[in-house]
């Protein structure tokens, strides 16, 4: 009896949180309510320095931290048309590298890498430029891919020239079983390269890559117009990954106020308040609850207003944590 009494306005706080949670858009309404209504052993994130971890590995990597790695996007090239459903990504890394360069180490399976980003899905981590990163099922019509050069531990570089984005359109996309042609219909890469068919050939070692299960479609994007790309979190995290959390980003055209510009990236998580970052640099948040989590990342301009760019400003992902 004394447990039942104790557990309704608990859960009385906790429909409260719900309900003021999808009042979002008006972020004047609910700060306060929501901090008295949350319900004991609720999750509360707070903001923590750069992990130690992270700083040794820093010091270990010698001057790669300096570094301002630039990419060039040799394929697809700016508005290409790609016959059939794999797109074959290369990129030209360049600049000042200071060491930098993407690489796997077997052993940890860890590594410098690039963030590859078709349209606004999450992004697809590649290590070998050697050889070309196969975008998979691709559907038919308009592309966005975006790159940027990571750290092992997903932190991007954020030096000009390090972000690149194309437009491409695929025709005839969508299938897995129809191979790559180009223009004149001479077949670039066929299905046979995809892991699943080279595992049995295994003549060349699986490209990497990624399968696109569902369609997906460009945004309709201004590349001149301020740009929000969503990089972490992404995915699951386990065991000491799964606290902190890095949330990172990249940002073009535009400055945000703590560097001398116009806008805030805004930041929800799961059903909590607006939080704002006002400069360019990725935080770690410490107190995360293990299950599933929604991360919000929004640019907003002075006003509290998503600046609109082909949807693209405004993202949302799912991880799930388990500590
Ligand atoms: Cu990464």
């Amino acid at each position: 009896m004394r447990m039942l009494r104790s557990a309704i306005p608990i859960a009385m706080g906790a429909l409260f949180v719900v309900f003021t949670g999808c009042q979002t858009s008006n972020e004047n309404s609910n700060t306060t309510a929501v901090s008295n209504a949350t319900p004991p052993g609720a999750q509360k994130l707070t903001e923590i320095p750069r992990p130690a971890k992270i700083e040794q590995m820093m010091k270990d990597r010698g001057e790669q931290d300096q570094a301002k790695p630039t990419l060039k996007v040799v394929s697809p090239a700016a508005n290409a048309t790609i016959n059939g459903s794999t797109v074959d990504v290369k990129l030209e890394l360049g600049g000042d590298l200071k060491g930098y360069m993407p690489h796997k180490d077997p052993a940890t399976q860890k590594g410098n890498h690039i963030h590859v980003i078709l349209d606004n899905q999450p992004y697809e981590a590649y290590y070998e430029l050697n050889q070309p990163f196969e975008l998979r099922n691709v559907s038919e019509g308009k592309h966005t891919l975006r790159v940027f050069p990571s750290r092992p531990w997903h932190e991007s570089y954020k030096n000009e020239g390090a972000f690149q984005m194309v437009e491409f359109t695929v025709k005839g996309g969508g299938d897995a079983t129809k191979p790559t042609t180009t223009k004149d219909g001479q077949t670039m890469a066929s299905p046979a390269k995809s892991p699943a068919a080279s595992a049995s050939a295994s003549a060349t070692p699986a490209r990497e890559g990624k399968d696109y299960a569902n369609p997906s479609q460009a945004g309709n994007v201004d590349a001149k117009k301020p740009l929000l790309t969503y990089s972490r979190p992404k995915g699951e995290y386990k065991g000491e990954d799964a606290d902190p959390i890095m949330i990172d980003f990249w940002l073009l055209n535009g400055k945000l106020q703590g560097d001398g510009g116009d806008y805030r990236v805004r930041y929800i998580i799961d059903d909590g308040e607006p939080k704002f970052l006002e400069k360019w640099a990725p935080i770690w948040l410490s107190g995360w609850n293990s299950g599933k989590h929604r991360v919000k990342l929004e640019l907003v301009d002075k006003s509290g207003n998503v600046v609109d760019n082909g949807g693209y400003n405004s993202t949302t992902r799912e991880i799930t944590t388990t500590k």
